[in-house]
């Protein structure tokens, strides 16, 4: 009887162990080839994780956890796929002790193991490395010298420990590789493939935004140096601009399609857009801005424009969907260059849509569709309870504070109110009795661009209580009732207690 020695406790426990660092080194293996990306066996299990989930559940995850929330689905994710691989390493050991044979239960492991990240990633090369590691693991230990029958993969003490040696090494070499992978992405310098005359703009912008950004170290510049990034991929969608293409779809009179290429040989524009997650705390950080190539939407749809209806549906690669009023197209631009270079996977490669005065969600990344309707529909979020639509919410942080020379503090932060603007931003230094203009930074060119504040007092010696507050364009203030982000993003005035 072959499996006569799976009959003590012991012997399951360490075959499991076995196959568990067979599994271990069979997802190190996949991250070795794919990094962080959707070839990466955890990144489409992470991305079915949070798509299958509740909308309370990924609601709770947002406004209680954050970040810490997207980290345990990514951690949920690497339990899962280490899991199935697994699964494949105790196929294989099952199979071969069945059989009688070390080398058949080797191969079945890999081939297993293969299979299914395969069946997760459609990934070829990384599936093979995959389950290649899995059957070296189990190699190792099968083929080393044993007192326990000969054919078959009894697990004892020496095979464990030399399957879980090798796991660890294989493992240790893949994050090794696979981190090299995922951080190949260097930001360069400005190289959009454009005209020269653009690139001149993107400079003469780009310089402008720095001139006018408030001369604070710790403060983030007017175009953001590292721009949040929020999106239900765990893993950035990989997307072939040769293979892409854009359809303009449902209630219009003529429906239309355009290449990568078509959009590129339209006339650019360069535009500042700034984008605020409706998910993101009140004094978060998930607002940011930028320079944006591109070409409007309105360029898009020929000489009848708008049809008369109510609503549009972007839909995008990776089966993310926003819905909102049509009108919000007039202002509505496609960008493919971010910062003067080209547009990072991350923020939509190889296209994305920006729309004016509604919260990012309805900034449709890696779109691939423009669809008209003819009646309202649910976006991804609204189907989950949230309201991406505008306008956004006036709204004005306080992220830095730091000691002048001269004694005094400084506070400062930025301002935003979407297409509405911000006319000023006043801050109080005792709790809200009396306030005090705060100093702006000039007004860059566009309609839904952010501002900077700063403010420099001093320091009273005892614990006070700093709050601040912005009035919009129109010249209305900055709502004090606080609200949470769920379910149409944070309100209220941000403060901060000093202790001096
Ligand atoms: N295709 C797609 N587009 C998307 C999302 C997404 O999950 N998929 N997330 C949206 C959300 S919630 C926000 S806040 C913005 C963030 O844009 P950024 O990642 O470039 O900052 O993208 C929006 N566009
Ligand atoms: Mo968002």
């Amino acid at each position: 009887m072959p499996i006569e020695w799976i009959t003590d406790r012991l012997a399951y426990v360490r075959l499991l162990l076995l196959a568990l660092s067979a599994g271990v080194a069979g997802v190190a293996g996949s991250f070795a080839v794919a990094g962080f990306t959707p070839s990466f066996i955890a990144g489409p299990v992470a991305g079915t994780l949070a798509r299958r989930m509740p909308g309370v559940v990924i609601t709770f995850a947002i406004v209680v956890l954050g970040d810490l929330g997207s980290q345990l689905n990514v951690l949920a994710a690497l339990v899962l796929s280490t899991l199935l691989l697994t699964g494949g390493a105790f196929l294989g050991l099952g199979l071969g002790a069945r059989f009688g044979s070390r080398g058949l239960g080797c191969g079945i492991a890999a081939v297993a193991a293969s299979t299914v990240t395969f069946a997760v990633t459609r990934a070829v090369v990384a599936s093979v490395v995959a389950g290649g590691a899995v059957g070296l693991v189990l190699a190792v230990a099968a083929f080393l010298p044993s007192s326990a029958p000969v054919r078959t993969l009894s697990p004892d003490r020496r095979r464990v420990l030399g399957g879980v040696a090798s796991a660890v090494a294989i493992s240790l070499g893949g994050v090794a590789l696979g981190t090299r992978e995922t951080t190949s992405q260097t930001r360069s310098a400005i190289d959009l493939d454009v005209e020269e005359s653009v690139l001149a703009q993107i400079r003469s912008s780009l310089t402008e935004a720095d001139q006018k950004s408030l001369d604070i170290e710790t403060l983030e510049p007017l175009v953001s140096s590292n721009f949040y990034q929020v999106d239900i991929n765990a893993t950035d969608p990989e997307v072939d601009a040769d293979q892409w293409s854009l359809s303009i779809t449902g209630a219009v009179e003529k429906e239309r399609s355009f290449t990568y290429e078509d959009i590129r040989d339209m006339e650019p524009e360069n535009r500042f857009v700034s984008l605020r997650c409706v998910g993101e705390s009140l004094n978060g950080k998930k607002l940011d801005n930028a320079l944006w190539t591109g070409v409007p939407i309105m360029d898009l749809l020929g000489p009848e424009g708008l049809p008369d209806e109510c609503c549009v549906m972007l839909r995008a690669a990776d089966g993310f969907f926003e819905e909102f009023p049509l009108a919000a197209l007039e202002d509505g631009f496609l960008a493919y260059g971010m910062n003067g270079r080209e547009l990072p996977r991350g923020h939509g490669y190889p296209v994305r849509a920006l729309i004016p005065g509604h919260w990012g969600e309805i900034n449709v990344k890696w779109l691939t569709e423009i669809e008209v309707l003819e009646e309202e529909q649910d976006g991804y979020w609204e189907k989950r309870g949230w309201h991406g639509t505008g306008p956004v919410n006036t709204v004005a942080k306080l992220h830095v504070a730091n000691e002048l020379e001269d004694g005094r503090r400084r506070v400062a932060g930025h301002a935003y109110a979407g297409t509405r603007g911000i006319q000023q931003v006043e801050v109080s230094t005792d709790g809200g009795d009396t306030w005090t203009e705060a100093r702006l930074s000039e007004q860059l060119p566009g309609n839904d661009v952010w501002r900077q504040w700063s403010h420099a007092y001093e320091m009273p010696g005892e614990q006070h209580e700093v709050v601040v507050r912005a009035t919009d364009g129109t010249g209305e203030l900055q709502p004090r009732e606080e609200s949470d982000a769920f379910p149409s993003g944070a309100s209220g005035w941000v403060s901060k207690t000093y202790n001096q």
